[in-house]
């Protein structure tokens, strides 16, 4: 994509002044910069166990699981791969696989044993550090996939099953045997997976400079955006294979020296109980845990005095539950970011949270971060558009993606000439530089902030014998914010049951994906060129459901 050259480019900064950002750092020092003034604080904190690292022990086990990958043959360059719940042996592999100069791919342990393999294929993943409960959609049978033991090697943190390693392999290793190795700013660091604006999931090639700014973005300066003190107990319940979690709660707080409280899913009695135990003072969530602690009674019987900030992101949060939640913590600040993981991922933050903070307004997804640069488009013209005027939202800067790994067409599409970094997402400025965000105009699907890609589930249903069409769209939902509905054409003379086809896909998915209504039409709206018209499908299911 070539944008129009225009001299009238309106370009959104933040209300902080730029700082200095290192650009030769790698992350894991850039992170662990400030360890001696908070090296005897607690690091990380086990919500299952009660276990607390400091940060000294926690620097000193990823040293000793960097040697202990290099001892199995995991070099710079190489590519892990993370399939694990919240717990501290994540955090220790990320950082060890850093201190390499490796690469680790996040993916979610509930995935359905094709969603990995695929994952794990197109990565090129050499080692892979999970649960024992999971090695079993490792040992898949399938002809064309990798075999567990001879093509890669799998370390699970607890008992090992047969042909797997355990972690001790690696937490036990000598850290002076870290071979010494050379990292470069724009080498990869993180490679998580999306689908972004278009198509299948991508790998996200983020760099070290990448991380590295948009943590510096968020925490540092005098006056941060994000403002973490030592004495900040921050809440780790999202999942730490998604880019939010990773960047905004665990490689923040590395970084401001606050502690990390790990909970490995999602109960709302055991998080109250450790929000009140551990005195939690910052939470990082999404709109569906603001539905749970806006509404939910249990949320009476117990102490949330000590959260001082709530932080939405990863989908749209309703103003009226932003303001029921506030009821319930009435001392704390109420904001969002937004993020989307190829721009690094945070495009916008709440002002609110700032050492010397601004006012900001509900429903707001903050002000741009500090060293960027953000613009609105006018989606068919690319010119763009000044204060109040939505059109689709653009981000340059450091902290963005290098691009998507082996797909230079799917980067070139995201990223133009210009270095902006096309989001898909509608949404404007307003008078006091905040972003708000309307409407989105990419296919990605959003299930409680999780991506659902619709292209993936249209390959799917595509491959069913008896369909010979499909199209996937969101519909709106109060709990989830939205869930897939498919369009189906059968084939002729087929005969297929709403009920078939849902099991049909529930069978190959991770949870969030199944659909929730199938809907049996002739045929599916395209484009000349072939394009499915997704805006007429989404027309079309607002007057099926009200009907
Ligand atoms: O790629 P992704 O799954 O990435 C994310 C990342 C979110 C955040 C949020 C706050 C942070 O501090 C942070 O580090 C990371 O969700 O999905 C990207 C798309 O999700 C929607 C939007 O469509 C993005 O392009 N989205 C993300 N945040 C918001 C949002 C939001 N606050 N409001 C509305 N939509």
């Amino acid at each position: 994509i070539s944008p129009p050259q225009n001299s009238d480019t309106h370009i959104f900064r933040s209300k902080l002044p730029d700082i200095p950002i290192s650009s030769h750092l790698s992350l894991h020092a850039y992170c662990f910069e400030n360890l001696l003034s908070f090296a005897d604080r607690p690091c990380l904190i086990s919500g299952s166990t009660g276990k607390i690292y400091s940060f000294a022990e926690t620097h000193l086990i990823a040293q000793k699981t960097a040697a202990g990958l290099s001892n199995l043959g995991i070099k710079k360059g190489d590519v892990i791969m993370i399939l694990l719940q919240n717990c501290p042996e994540f955090v220790f592999s990320f950082m060890g696989a850093s201190m390499l100069g490796a690469v680790t791919t996040t993916a979610n342990p509930f995935y359905t044993p094709n969603e990995i393999f695929k994952q794990f294929t197109s990565s090129r993943a050499k080692l892979i550090i999970t649960q024992s409960q999971y090695v079993d959609k490792l040992r898949d049978s399938q002809e064309n996939h990798p075999k567990l033991g001879q093509d890669f090697t799998v370390i699970t943190i607890d008992d090992p099953p047969e042909n797997c390693l355990h972690f001790s392999v690696l937490s036990s290793a000598s850290e002076s045997e870290i071979p010494d190795v050379t990292i470069h700013p724009d080498d990869p660091v993180a490679l998580p997976f999306s689908s972004g604006t278009t198509g299948l999931p991508k790998g996200v090639i983020l760099t070290h400079k990448s991380l590295i700014t948009s943590v510096a973005q968020q925490v540092d300066g005098e006056n941060p955006n994000l403002y973490l003190k030592e004495e900040d107990v921050v809440l780790c319940v999202l999942p730490l294979f998604h880019i939010y979690s990773l960047n905004s709660v665990l490689l923040c707080s590395l970084r401001a020296g606050a502690a990390v409280l790990l909970m490995q899913k999602f109960e709302i009695g055991a998080l109250l109980e450790l929000i009140q135990r551990h005195k939690v003072s910052v939470a990082a969530v999404v709109p569906p845990l603001v539905l749970a602690l806006a509404k939910n009674p249990m949320v009476a019987g117990f102490d949330l005095s000590s959260i001082r900030v709530v932080l939405s992101g990863a989908a749209p949060l309703g103003k009226d539950l932003e303001d029921a939640l506030r009821s319930r913590v009435p001392q704390a600040i109420l904001g969002q970011g937004y993020g989307m993981t190829e721009a690094g991922p945070v495009l916008s933050m709440c002002l609110g949270f700032a050492k010397q903070p601004f006012p900001t307004k509900s429903g707001s997804c903050g002000t741009v971060v500090r060293n960027a640069e953000l613009k609105v488009i006018d989606p068919e013209t690319g010119c763009s558009l000044g204060y109040n005027q939505p059109g689709e939202i653009c981000i340059r800067g450091q902290q963005i993606m290098k691009g998507y790994l082996n797909d230079p067409e799917a980067t070139a599409n995201t990223i133009d000439v210009e270095g902006w970094l096309h989001t898909g997402d509608i949404g404007y400025v307003d008078d006091d530089e905040e972003v708000f965000i309307v409407d989105r105009v990419k296919e990605i699907i959003k299930f409680k902030g999780f991506q659902v890609p619709p292209a993936e589930l249209e390959a799917l249903l595509i491959n069913h014998p008896s369909i010979a069409d499909a199209a996937v769209v969101p519909q709106k939902d109060e709990v989830a914010g939205e869930v897939p509905v498919a369009f189906v054409v059968p084939s002729n003379g087929f005969e297929l049951t709403e009920e078939a086809v849902k099991e049909y896909i529930a069978k190959q998915v991770v949870f969030y994906k199944k659909l929730h209504r199938v809907y049996f039409v002739h045929a599916i709206p395209k484009s000349p060129s072939g394009k499915i018209l997704r805006k007429d499908l989404k027309a079309k299911l607002a007057t099926t459901s009200s009907s």
